[in-house]
């Protein structure tokens, strides 16, 4: 198997990023459309497209998905009114949460989005070695059959068309929250149009809240809080072990669907 990853940016600055774990027969496939990807994201045409194809050289880790939790709430007051309390819920110190809130709010790598996450202790202390780029979860991807459930489920609940994004999503959340150390993930998305994010954690799953910031919002990004992390293994773990999501726990509509 190999890992195939694509990251975009223009002017130094991060557009967009994706990555499949796939078979030697499908690289080319893939590749291209991860070239397509980068060429027509909102944000804007790069200057550079960075592509990466390389074997897999540890054994790959097989998981099954979070369930994912569907909230609904009218805007991102609310939305993050629920993040709030699912962290405390959660564990999480209240000022770790206002915190992450307010560096995904402002942008956490000096105003500008960082290509990967915050790393958070439960002091409020960041633990990523480098603050601009943060912490990339990479070599992860679904089966198609997990992904044909996946993709089944959210078109009863009406979501498909975000297909895409939530299957990215729950795919990396799966990862972070199975490796060790990891209590709860803080995301909402980056892109200008996309408003929906989420609290993920092994305890409650990948509870979805459709408004985290207001449309045309350009930041966004994600938060790790940890506890009794042995640094350099976990940044390892996140970024080297391959983790293949094969089977979607399935979905809980809560408050019905948005
Ligand atoms: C992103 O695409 O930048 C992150 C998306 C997070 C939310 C995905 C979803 O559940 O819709
Ligand atoms: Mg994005």
């Amino acid at each position: 198997m190999f890992s195939v990853r694509m990251r975009a940016e223009k002017n130094k600055k991060h557009i967009s990023g994706a990555e499949n774990l796939v078979e030697k027969t499908k690289i080319q496939t893939i590749v291209s459309g991860l070239v397509d990807r980068a060429l027509s994201h909102e944000k804007g045409e790069p200057d550079l497209i960075n592509i990466t194809v390389e074997t897999l050289k540890i054994p790959i880790k097989k998981v099954t998905s979070l369930p994912l939790i569907l909230m609904n709430v009218e805007n991102e007051t609310e939305g993050k009114k629920l993040a709030r309390k699912l962290l405390l819920e959660l564990g999480i110190p209240a000022l770790c949460i206002e915190k992450s809130i307010s560096l995904l709010e402002k942008g956490p790598a000096i105003g500008e989005n960082m290509r990967g996450a915050i790393i958070m202790d439960l002091k409020g202390n960041r633990l990523e070695t480098d603050k601009v780029r943060g912490i990339r979860v990479s070599r992860m991807d679904i089966t198609e059959e997990a992904a044909n459930e996946l993709f089944n489920a959210l078109s009863v609940s009406g979501l498909s068309s975000y297909f895409t994004n939530i299957s990215e999503a729950l795919i990396l959340a799966t990862k972070v929250e199975s490796v060790k150390g990891t209590i709860a993930e803080l995301c909402w998305s980056d892109d200008p149009s996309y408003t929906a994010g989420y609290v993920a954690s092994q305890k409650m799953g990948y509870i979805r809240i459709p408004h985290l910031k207001k449309k045309g919002d350009p930041f966004g990004g994600r938060v790790f809080f940890v506890n009794n992390i042995d640094h350099g293994k976990y940044i390892t773990e996140m970024e080297q072990t391959p983790v293949l999501v094969t089977k979607f726990r399935g979905i809980i509509e809560l408050f019905g669907k948005k």
